[in-house]
């Protein structure tokens, strides 16, 4: 049994969208953020973040891990090139990438106190939006040559990944609709059934899902 430890909208929402491709039974904890945590959930994961993912008592933690794990355990639901295809080592390689260029600096730009900061000014913000902005870019010429998902035709967990930290670029000062072939994906991953039915159990809104509709 699955038990996904997620707050609204946070890293967990790949995640929750790819347990709903699976079609497993799962059960949702939402943490909350906005208080220390409990040290219950300390115990399952002791830096305080989401998500965690708890497979029949056993804590794991790292959203990309968690979407590699999944797609370990449901080759059917076919969310990644099995091991040997062509596209495995770019699966793989997107999965991690993603995770350090995006999601690396966007825990940056949403916790100032990881760089010892109170808050961000201008200063502050200048540089990691500059690399988030180079990231996109970068995606974008990929999508653009080699699209419409990251493994060309074929959907896998890391444009979930992407879609996610796309979601999270929505109220920066150049968001990452901004570039035709982010917005294309964004628009693609979104209109899955599997991540209509996460946003709607998380509550989310808008965001490509009701401009879609
Ligand atoms: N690299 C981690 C990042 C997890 C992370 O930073 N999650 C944020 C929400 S998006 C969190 O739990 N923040 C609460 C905190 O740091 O106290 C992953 O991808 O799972």
């Amino acid at each position: 049994m699955y038990t996904l430890y997620y707050s609204p909208g946070a890293a967990s929402l790949a995640v929750h969208a790819a347990l709903h491709d699976t079609g497993a039974p799962h059960r949702l904890v939402n943490v909350d953020l906005d208080v220390p945590r409990t040290e219950d959930y300390l115990r399952l994961n002791p830096q305080g973040t989401v998500p965690t993912l708890d497979i029949d008592g056993l804590a794991h933690r790292e959203s990309a891990a968690i979407l590699m794990l999944l797609t370990e355990r449901h080759p059917e639901a076919g969310l990644a090139p099995a091991p040997g295809a062509p596209d495995r080592g770019a699966w793989l390689q997107w999965s991690v990438a993603l995770a350090t260029s995006l999601g690396g600096p966007f825990r940056l730009w949403f916790y100032p106190q990881d760089l010892g900061l109170d808050a961000h000014d201008e200063q502050s913000r200048a540089p990691i939006r500059r690399t988030l902005e180079a990231g996109f870019e970068r995606i974008a010429s990929h999508l653009a040559a080699h699209g419409p998902y990251l493994l060309g035709e074929h959907f896998s967990t890391a444009d979930y990944q992407l879609c996610m930290y796309l979601r999270w670029s929505r109220a920066m000062p150049k968001p990452a609709t901004e570039w035709p072939e982010l917005e294309r994906l964004a628009r693609l991953v979104t209109a899955r059934p599997a991540w209509r039915r996460a946003v709607g159990h998380e509550g989310l809104r808008g965001w490509l899902l009701d401009e879609a509709q």
